[in-house]
């Protein structure tokens, strides 16, 4: 039995200009897990910044800031069994042009740093990017 825990996933603003919200947020409903948060949102520089604040100082800080912060991203908290793992599965390698079919990134897309979804690495990670994502929001 796979115990119950909860990610995050961002639906990165190239994913959101091509409108592949639904599509993308259908996978980890139909394999199980529930969305309990959920928010669009455009993040402020500042916002970015903190969210990916473990990149600060790497040379692509600059423009992964500038990318998340370029228009509206949608943010969902999935639970459901070993949510943190199963999701980082679902959504595939970083370079979206080697992640393989059948993974999110391998099915829609071919960016780096425009690589369709951000999901959290561990659940301290998600701790952290969840309070930043979320910060000032109703509900
Ligand atoms: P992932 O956890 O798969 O999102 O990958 P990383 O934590 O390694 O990377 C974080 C973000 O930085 C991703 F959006 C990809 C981006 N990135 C670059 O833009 N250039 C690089 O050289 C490495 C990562």
């Amino acid at each position: 039995m796979s115990t119950s825990e909860e990610t995050l996933v961002v639906v990165k603003p190239d994913a959101v200009r091509r409108g592949l919200v639904g599509d993308i947020l259908k996978r980890f409903e139909a394999k199980g897990f529930s969305i309990v948060r959920l928010r669009m949102t455009t993040m402020t520089k500042a916002q970015a910044e903190e969210f990916y604040e473990v990149h600060r100082g790497k040379p692509f800080f600059g423009d992964l800031v500038a990318f998340i912060s370029s228009g509206p991203v949608v943010g969902a908290v999935l639970s459901g069994g070993d949510a943190v793992a199963c999701v980082r599965r679902m959504v595939g390698a970083t370079k979206s042009w080697e992640a393989e079919a059948g993974t999110i990134r391998g099915d829609f897309g071919l960016g780096l740093t425009d690589n369709v979804i951000h999901a959290s690495d561990s659940p301290d990670s998600f701790r952290k990017e969840s309070s930043t994502f979320f910060r000032n929001a109703a509900g």
